[in-house]
């Protein structure tokens, strides 16, 4: 190897610069199938410093660099352009856990670490880490603060940016701020740390962090609530969580068409009622008390909504198999979605108490539009944040589809915006989204992003054309 891979072997070692079209394969393309990128490199550092010298070598040699991590990413945003011109900076060799620390409640690790592992060793010092999401058992910690991730305990435990005490960060000349701080009150300026959560890899190169960890929950209470329509499961939301406070921890919406994919593709799911209810919420509580008293509080708030008409149906979940199964209906859809074929895929949130009218306003433009496009709307209702995805109508083929579906994308981000709310919620602009920024944001914010990009990037080597348009320097 000689040249920039020269160096970059020197860096990582021969072994860790792969260079052959097997072994990139599988980082540069997205696993939707959406994108087909390419590059002269992936290089998998094991190290801060090794990330540090990685970055300044391609901006000695002005070489794009794209940082990935588990590559489950929803906007295409860890697939490299098709030019073959960038590098891409796999984090999965950084799969340290570096210290627990359960007097502080705190846990530091290497960004490349997969999710679920840090679940296992908070669990080991009967500690909990609450971010939670279908990718969890490959996507890792940097990739989740680079796109700010959600998933479903956001409710009671926020997102990413506010489950995170500290970072350490490899900058793009090369030098590493050492953020990595595990204090919980710290007004010295502005907080660098929560620019970078959120950057898709934009601004430098996470490569540790201080997370923050919660005493284990022993209890868990699941249920499974069928619902008339999405204005009832918001109706029983606030009943819930007037009942359960914060012990409610997931409150999951998902249509009738969900689950009837769900049920077609999903060899293992079930559910537990005669026929497909129009609407079904997951709902989990979850405490450190015991688990008896948790069922009983939930059944309660159950009979209330069934009461006040909210609930057609109801189960609470017996034993940790029959809570799987029901986690089992919510978290397939995705994967039913690409077994049924190529969705129009809209990550938005509005305001909680609008949801159900921005539903039926966004169903009523996208019917204008088409009539037959089938509606697969599912999400995190309670943060407000809905996954409302589209696909071919049964008799359009899907070169048809793809025609039509920015037209979709479009009545539906318009919808979104007419009620204050966001294009993305939790899957990043990426480069699925990327030409949308200029309608959705105002120009101010674009102005100050941009200036931003400038002073940490100038060179715009990190991740170009993923979040923010290339500038005309480009
Ligand atoms: P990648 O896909 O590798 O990268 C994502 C972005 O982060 C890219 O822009 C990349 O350049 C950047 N990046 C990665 N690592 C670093 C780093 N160390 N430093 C700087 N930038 C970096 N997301 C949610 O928020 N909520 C969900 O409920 C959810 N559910 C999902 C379910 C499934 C089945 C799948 C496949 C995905 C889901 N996602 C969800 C989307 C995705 O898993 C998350 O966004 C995840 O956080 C990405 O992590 P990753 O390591 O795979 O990142
Ligand atoms: C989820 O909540 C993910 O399951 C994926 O964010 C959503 O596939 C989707 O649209
Ligand atoms: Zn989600």
């Amino acid at each position: 190897m000689t040249g920039l891979l020269g160096r970059l072997a020197a860096i990582v070692g021969e072994r860790n610069v792969l260079t052959d079209d097997a072994s990139m394969t599988p980082y540069v393309n997205d696993w939707l199938g959406k994108y087909h990128g390419s590059a002269q490199a992936v290089v998998r550092p094991g190290s801060a410093a090794e990330v540090a010298a990685i970055l300044a070598a391609c901006r000695e040699t002005g070489t794009p660099i794209v940082p990935q991590g588990g590559n489950t990413s929803m906007s295409g945003g860890a697939t490299p352009d098709a030019s073959g011109g960038a590098v891409v900076l796999s984090l999965t060799r950084m799969n340290r856990i570096r210290e627990i620390d359960p007097i502080g409640n705190t846990i530091t690790v290497d960004a490349g670490v997969v999710l679920a592992h840090v679940h296992t060793a908070a669990k080991e010092v009967g500690r909990h880490f609450p971010l939670s999401l279908g990718a969890e058992g490959s996507c890792t910690i940097g990739g989740n603060l680079a796109t700010n991730a959600g998933g479903v305990a956001v409710l009671r435990y926020g997102t990413m940016r506010e489950l995170t005490l500290g970072l350490e960060v490899a900058l793009p000349d090369g030098r590493i701020w050492d953020g990595l701080t595990a204090l919980r009150k710290d007004n010295t300026g502005y907080a660098l740390r929560d620019l970078f959560i959120g950057s898709e890899g934009t601004l430098g190169v996470i490569t540790g962090a201080v997370l923050k960890l919660f005493p284990e929950p022993k209890a868990k209470a699941t249920a499974l609530v069928a619902v008339p329509d999405a204005e009832a499961a918001l109706s029983l939301l606030a009943l819930v969580r007037g009942k359960c406070g914060d012990r409610l921890t997931a409150f999951e919406f998902m249509t009738g068409a969900c689950i009837d994919l769900v049920l077609r593709h999903i060899a293992d799911a079930r559910i537990p009622f005669g026929a497909v209810p129009p609407a079904l919420v997951l709902v989990e509580l979850s405490d450190t008390d015991d688990d008896a008293a948790l069922n009983a509080r939930l059944e309660d708030a159950l009979v209330a909504a069934s009461e006040a008409e909210l609930a057609l149906d109801a189960t609470i979940a017996q034993d940790i198999a029959q809570a799987k199964a029901s986690w089992r209906l919510r978290e397939g859809i995705s994967e039913a979605l690409v077994r049924e074929g190529k969705a129009a895929k809209h990550d938005i949130s509005v305001p909680v108490s609008r949801m159900a009218e921005f539903i039926a306003a966004a169903d009523r433009a996208v019917a204008a539009v088409s009539p037959g496009v089938r509606h697969v709307v599912f999400g995190h209702l309670g943060d407000g944040n809905l996954h409302y995805n589209l696909l071919r109508a049964i008799d359009m083929s899907e070169a048809d589809f793809a025609v039509l579906a920015p037209r979709l994308t479009r009545v539906v981000h318009d919808e979104a915006k007419a009620y204050r709310g966001s294009i993305s919620a939790e899957h990043g602009i990426g480069q699925l989204r990327v030409g949308d920024m200029p309608r959705y944001k105002a120009p101010i914010e674009l102005e100050l992003m941009a200036a931003l990009k400038g002073l940490f990037d100038p060179a715009e080597l990190l991740n170009p054309g993923k979040l923010l348009p290339l500038s005309a320097k480009q």
